[in-house]
């Protein structure tokens, strides 16, 4: 995909006013076939060639369990588990998130260079709960972070799509008592009473994204999402999501950023750790 100058103008228009952005197609079979070979082959081979991934098992069940993807059982493949921060290790990967093109847009919408900071490969649906990224990981400058989404597959709705609310990024950031956005689990109540009452100020309602194979979403670190239960726990709804800051706020950790290509780097760290 090409995108001229008009493009990119009518992109940022859209963005600021809805909070996100759909690139249908972005990502065609060959490259997309790619991640799924390697994580299929990742699997198929954690055992006998140990890596340092860490995987979160389980999602949404009491079971949950951040752990080393190496021991895990085979079973684990068969319910929603979330395979953290393949860009760290993969080429492959990298070369996906941050490829030329969608690197020069998120970096145009975030006004800097991207910086990768993680990756989350889903095999399932999430499950999780509507929330905004800014609860985990907010940018040291507000509008300074963003997340993509790739379709590894076409999705089908009773796999539990992700879901967001169009212009929800315009709601004021919701403080917890820490006075910043990192998330109080106890708040949570008096948070989501808060969403509810500016969604329906506005009369957002939730969309939920029908992705095919290949398509990209971009949401704004502030945009209310999650992802809708799933109806058939059989249905896969295989999934890539990248959180990027602006390397401008991490230039005094120049060591830890490596270059991919002119438009974006990535945050070079050590794995997880398991809990
Ligand atoms: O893919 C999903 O269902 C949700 C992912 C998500 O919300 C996130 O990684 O922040």
């Amino acid at each position: 995909m090409t995108a001229g100058r008009s493009n990119f103008d009518a992109m940022v228009a859209k963005w600021n006013t809805d909070g996100y952005l759909v690139l249908p197609g972005f990502f065609d079979n060959k490259r997309i076939a790619r991640v799924n070979d390697l994580v299929d082959e990742l699997w198929d081979s954690r055992a006998a060639k140990p890596n340092q991934l860490i995987i979160d098992t389980f999602l949404g069940t009491p079971e949950t369990r951040r752990t080393r993807f190496s021991t895990v059982p085979d079973q684990v493949r068969e319910s929603p588990y979330k395979l953290n921060d393949l860009y760290l290790d993969y080429e492959d990967v990298r070369q996906v998130v941050l490829d030329k093109e969608l690197a020069k847009i998120v970096g145009l919408l975030l006004g800097g260079k991207a910086l990768v900071f993680n990756t989350l490969n889903f095999e399932y649906g999430s499950g999780q709960d509507d929330h905004v990224d800014t609860f985990y990981m907010p940018p040291k400058q507000a509008n300074r972070m963003l997340a993509s989404w790739m379709a590894l597959e076409n999705i089908s709705p009773d796999s539990g799509p992700l879901r967001y609310y169009p212009g929800s990024h315009l709601i004021p950031p919701y403080l917890f008592s820490n006075g910043k956005t990192n998330v109080i689990g106890a708040e949570l109540p008096a948070f989501y009473s808060y969403m509810k009452l500016e969604l329906e100020k506005r009369g957002i309602e939730p969309v939920s994204f029908l992705a095919g194979r290949g398509d990209v979403f971009i949401w704004h670190a502030q945009l209310f999402h999650g992802g809708t239960p799933i109806i058939d726990p059989q249905q896969t709804r295989r999934s890539l999501v990248t959180h990027y800051y602006r390397t401008a706020e991490y230039r005094h950790l120049f060591w830890r950023l490596k270059k991919v290509n002119e438009h974006g780097y990535y945050y070079r760290r050590p794995h997880q750790t398991p809990h």
